[in-house]
């Protein structure tokens, strides 16, 4: 039994070999293309499927994604059908997730986008602040991540709620289920952060009818794919003044094109995908429990069911 891992980013050799070499240490691993007799390898590490993947391993029975949304490995034509697919559950790709998000929310909250506007301008002026009671922020889609921001957030006193496909039991979270409840989340949702995974009933979920359900003046900050958002909708909902500002991680095209209008829309705020990144030490500390359940029999955390698409 092997373990192959596939470089696939600049920073893979320098942090993400040394990583797994460590948390692997008693086992067979190997880096391509020093991959050896391919019958030797049963489990892949890596961001991709590559098209040697779906013949060249006649043993393989796991692949384990560095990635946390695995649309990318499902729609690949490279995906060797029938082998599980264990996704990203990292506690440090967690808490980027969760300061990242907090980070925005507060910045909405306290209206620090309009206080840095002013002060450019010379412009002292306040209003009577709202309180975090008052301000509601919902999570499209709760599950790890959704729940995690939750967590954090909650002790400030913010109003929480989350939208999935099934209960959570969260104390303090008012929770929706399903898309008969979609639109009373959003009404009365100040803040609405996505963290849904990118299947077919996700894709374009943020659009001018959703988004315009929002009350006036919301805020949305997308953490989870560039696909849920039609992107000229949310330009017109922020221009017509219906939404008051967007934090974007995440684009249908990354890195988002030179000259994208987002980079100069006075309302939107732009960041390369950085919302959390998958830390090589605790990321393949989770390489290695996973490998550990799946070799005594036990479910891995991140197990993806194939069929639902997350
Ligand atoms: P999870 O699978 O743990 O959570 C997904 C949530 O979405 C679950 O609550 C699920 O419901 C809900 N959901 C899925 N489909 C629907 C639907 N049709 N209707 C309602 N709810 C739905 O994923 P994570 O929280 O770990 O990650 C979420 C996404 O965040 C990833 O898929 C990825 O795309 C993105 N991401 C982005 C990163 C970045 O750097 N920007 C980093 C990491 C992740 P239920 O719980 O009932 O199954
Ligand atoms: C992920 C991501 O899915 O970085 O892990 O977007």
């Amino acid at each position: 039994m092997a373990v192959l891992f596939r470089p696939f980013f600049p920073i893979d050799e320098p942090h993400w070999v040394p990583a797994l070499r460590t948390a692997l240490e008693d086992l067979d691993f190997r880096v391509w293309p020093d991959h050896g007799d391919p019958a030797r390898i049963t489990a892949l590490v890596g961001w991709e499927v590559f098209p040697e993947d779906r013949t060249m391993w006649p043993n393989l029975k796991a692949i384990l994604s560095l990635r946390a949304g695995v649309e990318r490995f499902l729609a690949s034509p490279h995906y060797p059908p029938g082998v599980p697919l264990v996704r990203m559950i990292d506690p440090g790709l967690t808490e980027g997730m969760s300061t990242y998000v907090a980070g925005f929310v507060l910045r909405f909250h306290r209206q620090i986008d309009l206080l840095e506007k002013q002060a450019a301008t010379g412009i002292w002026e306040f209003d009577i602040p709202r309180a975090a009671q008052g301000r509601c922020v919902g999570f499209l889609g709760f599950g790890h991540l959704g729940q995690a921001c939750a967590r954090t957030l909650l002790p400030f006193g913010f109003a929480v709620r989350g939208w999935s496909l099934s209960k959570k039991a969260m104390p303090g979270v008012e929770e929706f289920i399903g898309s008969e409840s979609l639109d009373s989340f959003l009404e009365d949702t100040d803040i609405l952060v996505c963290l849904l995974p990118l299947t077919a009933q996700t894709e374009n979920i943020l659009n001018i009818r959703t988004l315009g359900r929002l009350p006036q003046g919301s805020y949305l900050i997308n953490v989870a794919r560039g696909k849920h958002l039609v992107e000229e909708d949310l330009i017109a909902l922020l221009d017509s003044g219906h939404l008051a500002g967007a934090a974007l991680d995440v684009f249908r095209r990354e890195p988002l094109p030179v000259g994208h209008p987002f980079y100069t829309h006075p309302k939107i705020v732009v960041t390369p995908h950085v919302s959390a990144i998958t830390l090589p030490h605790t990321g393949a500390a989770a390489v290695r429990r996973a490998l550990d359940d799946l070799a005594q029999g036990r479910r891995p955390e991140g197990l993806v069911d194939v069929a639902r698409g997350y």
